[in-house]
């Protein structure tokens, strides 16, 4: 899945790309966007590994967007924010140094969200009362387009992100190709130029429907590089509490709505994305469309189970290898080998 750093101009979005992702950002590449992938951490790979001895481990990534900035004479910024129309869930990068001021920040920048989209809806809905005027074989369509359009217009006017307005999957469906960026996840991050940094003093900002972490980008960038004994000194004697890489990841996890399961044997252990709620069909067209296809059913086990039980013939003889059809919702643990023909 996509994530897509978005912010103002020098907000920290590409400091926090190297933090995540250890790859340089292009600086003759600051116009448009960069893209490295972001391994998510699972510490139950561990405990897996050592029971498969497997020739391979593979961790489920997500693929990070680093943007430019967006200015706030807003000149350019459909163009950039065009960058992230692809991405499952944005993170807004918020500075809190350097004279920013992060409540104003928040505040502005979902306005520019809502603008963006309000341009989109607002120039579809002109043309589809245009068109609607003329007989034609699709106007039912069309007209039931403008039914869905009219509601989210007026929404966004409202200053209300369209992921608060609980579209049902049909309409979901006939906007899905607007790309619209308030109907996306968002998670605001904001970058503090403290060292001890205090989140409680943002929570007041939120936006409806958004989530929040403060942390001081740069400096956890540090952190990571230094060796550990420096880093345990440092943060002791600074009295600061850490807000590393992997709770950040996991974080963006939650905000987006995803989780991981497993496929674990000799050859490889491997971790997986899907959707909080998705299915096991779903889980067999992740890893490949084939299996999704030729889906006859997912063995599934959960590796609280496996690790306790050690291996996959304990916990087979114990009857808590199950048979699952394709409409089962994948669970947190679950460990899957799809049957298919
Ligand atoms: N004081 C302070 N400066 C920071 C922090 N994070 C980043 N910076 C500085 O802010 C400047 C901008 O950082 P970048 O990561 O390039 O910001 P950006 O959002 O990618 O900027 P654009 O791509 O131009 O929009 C750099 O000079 C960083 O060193 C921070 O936490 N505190
Ligand atoms: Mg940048």
């Amino acid at each position: 899945m996509k994530i897509g750093l978005v912010g103002y101009q020098g907000s920290g979005k590409s400091t926090l790309f190297e933090w995540i992702t250890g790859e340089t950002a292009d600086p003759s590449q600051a116009f448009s966007a960069q893209t490295a992938m972001a391994a998510v951490p699972e510490p139950r790979v561990e405990p897996l590994c050592e029971i498969y001895q497997p020739k391979k481990i593979t961790l489920a990534s997500l693929e990070i967007v680093d943007t430019p900035g967006l200015s706030r004479d807003h000149s350019g910024s459909a163009q950039k924010l065009a960058l992230i129309r692809e991405a499952g869930c944005l993170v807004i990068v918020v500075a809190d140094f350097g004279g920013n001021d992060a409540k104003d920040d928040i505040s502005n920048f979902d306005a520019d969200l809502l603008i963006a989209d309000l341009d989109i809806i607002s120039g579809r809905i002109e043309r589809l009362r245009e068109q609607i005027k003329k007989p034609r074989p699709d106007r039912d369509e069309l007209q039931k387009e403008l039914e869905v359009l009219e509601p989210m217009y007026a929404a966004l006017e409202g200053g209300k992100a369209l992921r608060e307005l609980e579209l049902n999957p049909d309409q979901e469906k006939m906007v899905r190709s607007f790309q619209l960026l308030t109907l996306k996840p968002r998670l605001i991050l904001v970058n503090s130029g403290d060292e001890a940094v205090d989140q409680s003093q943002y929570e007041n900002s939120i936006p409806e429907g958004a989530d929040l972490l403060a942390l001081n980008i740069g400096l956890e960038q540090e952190l990571d590089q230094m060796d550990a004994s420096e880093r345990d000194e440092f943060i002791s004697e600074m009295g600061i509490e850490r807000s590393d890489r992997d709770h950040l990841i996991r974080k963006i996890m939650h905000v987006s709505e995803q989780m991981l399961f497993f496929t674990a044997g000799e050859k490889e252990v491997r971790t997986w994305m899907i959707r909080k709620g998705g299915t096991a069909v779903e889980a067999a067209g992740n890893i490949h469309t084939d299996l999704a296809q030729g889906f006859i059913r997912a063995e599934t086990m959960n590796i609280d189970d496996l690790v306790r039980l050690g291996s996959e013939r304990e916990v087979k003889a114990e009857n808590l290898l199950r048979r699952e059809p394709r409409e089962y919702v994948i669970q947190d643990g679950d460990i899957i080998t799809i049957q298919h023909n």
